[in-house]
């Protein structure tokens, strides 16, 4: 297997080299070698000019005005296109990170109605602290009273006409107000979603500026409602993390067990694998099969919910799941919905793995389909499970091949267990903060693109924010990348500057802390708030900054126009299809400082992003004076 030049160059993670030397010794495709032939890109695709709202089209606008036409059809200007299509992603994102909190809530219906299939409400204190939140008595009422109560609350958050979400009311007063002084404070999260899709429909909105302000309203929808119903009731039902220790790579495949790799974003399917794998039954059957025991790994962000909450180890981010099949180890990869790739079922055909689908809502070309149902939630899972323990004598052991690497890591610091890793109170930290020691926060997301060399606009934006003192919190793809290299353990303090080393030291935490899934971007927003609040500010006066480095998905244009809206500056490294647009390109690098107090920045260096980044830290330490 020759690691080329070429090889080198698409990843910092030697796994990743390995696996795509062993995938061109045997004739495989990967992403990685459809966007080679993808290129070049679309043009008008990246500006963010083609549209196809309509059958009289599709229409696109020439960026050159004295080549080509400067108008749809119907008349739509670049910028009116550029707007349209960039809140249609947030409405894709939005929607996918919502309906995800909406299968939470229905989980705790079932669960709370008795009918749910193994599961059960561990959390009864957060039950109890979101009840208060929705004004749900509590005093002498079971739990699963109480969860049914708050089941039917979250649920009616999806649907609601009018009034507001109420977890936006976590965000500061002064926060809450400039929402709705800008129109801007969403009232359902269906209902903003839906008029995403409205407004974009040929003769309907063409205020570019309106638009965009249409697609803030609901991705304030998602963060601070769909998912954050997702990050809270999961903790309900599976528990609040805690930290625990874990191993994340490749090398977590083991030669001798039956592998099952779980993948995709939605802890109600793996929690319930984790259940089955552990089955006596099933164990002594794959046992009599010749392996050594059963071996669950995650994958993207499920792979982030069940370490976080089980140390379960993660196998790889977004652009590694090819990879985990081409090891040629793997019995079932096991998907539920989101960033799962369609190549994975002819890729899968080439080796004897079972591409196991479970949701009505993702199908999958080369997929075994076998539907979840929360009611039968246990039974279905052993079913699956069954099927790779079953799978495991057709592994062909001359076909095997597993990297070796994994790297330790400290994970799972929800909202509750940093308070807890202070001693109970965010004060330490705003000492920090305030003496200097620790210079600033900022929250690193989003996901792999093959665009940008794998884990290094990752890796070098996250190492150079901790040498520079600030505190970095992440979750998604980003927070594997972290994890990989090992930025996510207590010794990582040593590669951070003094005053973020000392901190770290005497808590006994790493400089880089892992808060979860996707959804669990809203812990880091519910934190942000909790400082805001407890220093008397809104979130736009925090020394925090933002950044997605290697961003690919629509849910990521989401989390990015939420977070700006939440008063954090954030910085984009892969460049959104918005440059067509000169209005909107504005709005969103100038002009949203007037309405949400932040602004996006573009920067495909990383070093150069963290830099922008420490720059608005130091400014919001002056203004306020610290
Ligand atoms: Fe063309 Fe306008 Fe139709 Fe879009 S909505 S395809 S710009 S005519
Ligand atoms: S998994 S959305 S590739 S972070 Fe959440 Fe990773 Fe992005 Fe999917």
């Amino acid at each position: 297997m020759a690691v080329t030049d070429d090889i080198l160059e698409k990843s910092i993670d030697p796994t990743v080299h390995q696996m795509l030397a062993r995938a061109r010794e045997l004739g495989l495709e990967t992403v990685w070698d459809r966007y080679e032939k993808m290129l070049p890109e679309c043009g008008f695709g990246e500006l963010g000019v083609c549209c196809r709202n309509c059958n009289m089209g599709p229409c696109r606008i020439s960026p050159f005005e004295d080549q080509g036409p400067q108008r749809g059809i119907c008349g739509a200007t670049a910028d009116i296109i550029v707007a349209r299509n960039l809140i249609r992603m947030i409405a894709g994102g939005a929607a996918a990170h919502s309906d995800h909190g909406r299968d939470l809530a229905h989980t705790l219906l079932l669960t709370a109605e008795g009918k749910g299939g193994g599961y059960e409400i561990k959390d009864e204190a957060k039950l109890a602290t979101l009840a208060k939140e929705y004004g749900i008595a509590t005093e002498n009422r079971t739990k699963e009273e109480i969860a049914l109560d708050l089941a039917k609350a979250v649920y009616a958050e999806f649907g609601r006409q009018e009034g507001f979400v109420q977890f936006t009311r976590r965000a500061p007063a002064k926060r809450v107000a400039q929402w709705q002084k800008m129109g801007i404070d969403p009232r359902g999260i269906d209902r903003e979603i839906v008029e995403i899709m409205h407004r974009t429909h040929i003769g309907v909105d063409n205020d570019p500026v309106n638009l965009i302000l249409q697609g803030l309203k609901a991705s304030i929808a998602d963060g601070w409602g769909g998912s954050m119903i997702a990050t809270e009731i999961s903790d309900v039902l599976f528990g609040t993390p805690t930290p625990v220790r874990s191993v994340a790579n490749l090398g977590v495949l083991k030669a001798d067990e039956v592998n099952i790799v779980a993948h995709g974003h939605e802890p109600v399917l793996s929690e319930m694998i984790l259940a089955a794998a552990a089955d006596p039954e099933l164990v002594a059957k794959a046992k009599s099969l010749g392996a050594k025991g059963i071996n669950v790994v995650g994958m993207c962000c499920t792979g982030n919910e069940i370490i976080m909450r089980h140390g379960i180890p993660l196998a790889g981010n977004f652009l590694q799941q090819e990879l985990a099949v081409i090891t040629g180890a793997v019995e079932a990869m096991i998907v539920d919905v989101q960033c799962i790739m369609p190549s994975l079922g002819s890729l899968c055909e080439c080796f004897h793995t079972r591409f196991i689908s479970t949701s009505y809502k993702a199908k999958f070309p080369g997929a075994i389909h076998i539907q979840f149902n929360e009611e039968k939630a246990l039974d279905i899972a052993k079913q699956i499970v069954k099927v790779a323990v079953e799978n495991y004598p057709r592994r062909v052991q001359d076909k095997v091949c597993i990297p070796d690497e994994k790297t330790e890591c400290m994970v799972g610091f929800s909202t509750e267990a940093v308070i807890k890793a202070l001693g109970g109170t965010l004060d330490p930290l705003l000492e920090a903060i305030k003496s200097g020691a620790v210079h600033g926060i900022a929250g690193v997301v989003g996901c792999n693109n093959p665009k940008i060399k794998h884990d290094h606009g990752h890796v070098a934006l996250v190492r150079e924010l901790i040498k520079n003192n600030v505190l970095v919190v992440t979750t998604g793809c980003n927070a594997i990348a972290c994890a990989k290299v090992g930025l996510m353990l207590p010794e990582a303090a040593a590669d951070a500057g003094e005053g973020l080393r000392g901190v770290c030291q005497a808590l006994g935490v790493p400089p880089v802390l892992h808060m979860g899934s996707c959804v669990d971007i809203s812990r880091i927003l519910a934190t942000c708030a909790a400082v805001a609040n407890a220093l008397g500010v809104d979130i736009s006066d925090l020394p925090v900054a933002g950044a997605a480095p290697e961003w690919m998905s629509e849910k990521a244009v989401s989390i990015g126009a939420y977070v700006v809206s939440s008063g954090i500056f954030t910085v984009l490294g892969t460049v959104p299809p918005v440059l067509g647009g000169p209005v909107v390109t504005d709005v969103l690098t100038r002009g949203a400082e007037d309405v949400v107090g932040a602004v996006f920045a573009v920067e495909t260096d990383p070093v150069k992003g963290a830099a922008l980044m420490i720059a608005h830290i130091d400014k919001k330490r002056a203004a306020l004076g610290i």
